[in-house]
Formats: C-alpha cells, sequence, structure tokens
C-alpha cells in the first residue's frame, strides 16, 4: 500500500458538487480515500482573467502503481466531460498526482511530488490542514513549514 495525496481543482459549472463527485469516482478506482481536506476558494494562479477555483486535497491509500493511478484520475476528468482548454485554463475537474510516497518521478507524462506545488498556497493550505507533518525526501521541512515557507500570496478561503 503507498500512500498519496492527489489535488482536486474546479472553476467551471457547480464547484463543491464536482470535488465531491470526483472524490467519490476516486474511492471507486481502487483508491481507498483515507481523510479529505476542506473546500477553498482561491484565486486563479497563472492565468488570472477566469472564475476562482474550489480547491482541496485528500489523503488516500493504494495498491495501484503511479501510472495506474494517473491514468485512472485521467479516466475521471474524462467522465465527468472535463476539456483542457489551455495551460493553466479554466477546467470543470483537474486531479493532479501531488505525492505518491516516498518516491520522486521523473517522466515526461508523470512528475511527482508536482513541481509547482510548494509555490501553490491553493495546494499547501488544505494540505497542511489534513498532514501538517507530512515530510516528503526532496523537502526541507513539514507540509505545515513549507506552506510558512512559499512565497505565494494570493488569496486562499476556507468554504467549508
Ligand atoms: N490550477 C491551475 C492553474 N491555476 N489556480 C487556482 N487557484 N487553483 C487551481 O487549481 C489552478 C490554478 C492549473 O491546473
Ligand atoms: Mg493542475
Ligand atoms: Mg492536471
Amino acid at each position: 500500500m503507498t500512500k498519496v495525496y492527489t489535488a482536486l481543482g474546479s472553476n467551471v459549472g457547480d464547484r463543491a458538487k464536482n470535488l465531491g463527485e470526483a472524490i467519490r469516482l476516486i474511492g471507486e478506482s481502487g483508491v481507498r480515500v483515507l481523510k479529505s481536506a476542506s473546500m477553498y476558494e482561491t484565486e486563479p494562479l497563472g492565468y488570472v482573467d477566469q472564475d476562482w477555483f474550489l480547491n482541496s486535497v485528500v489523503e488516500a491509500e493504494t495498491e495501484l502503481t503511479a501510472a495506474e493511478l494517473l491514468h485512472k484520475l485521467r479516466a475521471i476528468e474524462v467522465r465527468m466531460g472535463s476539456k483542457k482548454t489551455f495551460v493553466n485554463g479554466p477546467r470543470l475537474i483537474d486531479l493532479d498526482i501531488l505525492l505518491y510516497g516516498d518516491e520522486t518521478i521523473s517522466q515526461n507524462e508523470l512528475q511527482v511530488p508536482h513541481p509547482r506545488m510548494l509555490q501553490r498556497k491553493f495546494v499547501l493550505v488544505p494540505l497542511a490542514e489534513i498532514a501538517p507533518d507530512l515530510k516528503h525526501p526532496s523537502w526541507s521541512g513539514t507540509a505545515q513549514q513549507m506552506l510558512e515557507q512559499t512565497p505565494d500570496r494570493s488569496q486562499v478561503r476556507k468554504v467549508t
């Protein structure tokens, strides 16, 4: 069993319903969801001229390989009707692997830890909520400390 952390984001349609549906489908994909963070309303990063996102993070365990997990998450995005418009653009649902155990993976399709997660409060705030003491070999501290050290000053507001 490997402990995994996945980020969820939505800024199209009923955002809360989309996150809830994605968590339900993740739980039906050979993954056991252990914890889910609150939902946070977050200012868009990267491409600013779009609606605010709802973001959350789930902690789970799985026997799937990282590549299998990636494909399951992609299948959920497609099944829910999410269309990738352009890089950093609006999304009905975006599911990203943040961490896969202690592993470091750098392949074209899959980079773990997620390469931008330490620069994103919309990831670090929900992650530190459910796993403040979490560590990864490539980090200088815990999830809580990485949040305290992030240069990101964008707005992240808890909604549930
Ligand atoms: N996802 C992006 C780009 N920008 N901004 C926020 N606030 N939340 C996101 O989930 C997000 C983003 C690309 O995946
Ligand atoms: Mg993303
Ligand atoms: Mg993605």
